[in-house]
């Protein structure tokens, strides 16, 4: 699921008016106060300190720090010199040149993963009707005498089974073992399996959101798979990073397959001139590759930075 970087554009308007509307009751330094004017548009008076405006619909969003809000203006995620320059330029800003990212760059609602091995062909359900095509595929991956031992190790009832984390973990297949098959089975018959993190690729503010995981664990997962980088064949590893009970809980939501990303594409002519920039989230689930949604960001302004835009500058009339 949870390829990097997942925004989710859609719900940003949405998500805007709602914690604009949580802010007052939140907890924690909160110092500034928001409120919706006759016009339509959402005034935040920061304690002491600026008063914002921004329509609901500029698909802007607010960013706190030290309790002060704060614009990624041109929602490029960077703190760029204007939005840490306090009032010199716009937008008014707190000048501690942090720029705390916010919620909705880890979440996504575009998340699925099709039921189904990577060449297409229906997977194995272990818990299901098929139980023999099991036996089929073990013997065929890892000859008759493995397959037996791996069959006596899982036992004949796998109903209680609720990932193929959990078949792994029970059915004491090496991680190279496991890796020639998990692509092959299922635990459910579901065409897609929506919501599941990608273990190879989530932050560790994400991997802290996985039962099992928490933020007791999150640490601990990503130095372990920065430490096996290159070698992340399945979901198994994941089984060496935590306790077998902790990763039996996390098996149902991970996954180590991505099918939605977003592209973040912003164009400039020779001179300089001409900007553009369009976000779009892709979702290669289908049978064909997405465009699940389409953001004009243009009018947030330039996003590349200071340099590039010195060096386009310094380019100016050499290029025809
Ligand atoms: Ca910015
Ligand atoms: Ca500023």
């Amino acid at each position: 699921m949870f390829g990097m970087k997942k925004i989710v554009s859609f719900f940003l308007s949405f998500l805007l008016v709602a914690s604009a509307m949580a802010i007052p009751a939140s907890a924690g330094n909160v110092n500034y106060t928001t409120e919706t004017t006759k016009e339509g548009w959402i005034k935040v008076i920061n304690e002491g300190g600026a008063i914002l405006g921004y329509s609901p619909g500029s698909g802007l969003k607010l960013i706190e720090a030290d309790g002060f809000a704060f614009k990624d203006s041109n929602r490029n995620g960077v703190l760029d010199p204007n939005e840490n320059d306090g009032n010199v330029s716009w937008p008014e800003d707190n000048q501690d040149g942090r720029l705390d990212p916010g919620l909705l760059e880890y979440v996504t609602v575009y998340s699925r993963e099709p039921n189904k091995r990577a060449d297409g062909t229906a997977r194995v359900n272990v818990k299901g009707a098929t139980a023999q095509e099991f036996q089929t595929l073990l013997q065929e991956k890892l000859g008759e005498d493995r397959a037996a031992e791996i069959q006596r190790n899982l036992g004949s009832d796998l109903s209680s089974v609720n990932s193929v984390l959990e078949v792994y973990i029970k059915s004491q297949m090496t991680e190279d073992e496991f890796a020639d098959i998990a692509d092959a089975i299922s635990v459910s018959d579901e065409e897609n399996l929506p919501g599941l993190i990608n273990i190879n690729t989530a932050p560790e503010a994400v991997l802290a959101c996985v039962p099992g995981i928490g933020t007791a664990n999150a640490a601990a997962v990503a130095a372990y798979r920065q430490s096996k980088s290159g070698s992340l064949t399945s979901v198994a590893w994941l089984a060496q990073a935590l306790d077998e009970a902790n990763a039996i809980q996390a098996g149902p939501y991970v996954t180590t397959r991505s099918y939605q990303y977003t592209a973040d594409l912003a164009a400039v002519g020779h001179d300089g001139k001409g900007y553009r920039r369009v976000r779009f989230v892709l979702d290669a689930s289908g049978e064909e590759p997405m465009i699940r949604y389409r953001q004009d960001l243009t009018a947030a302004g330039w996003a590349l930075g200071p340099e590039i835009q010195k060096r386009l500058a310094a380019m100016k009339g050499t290029i025809r």
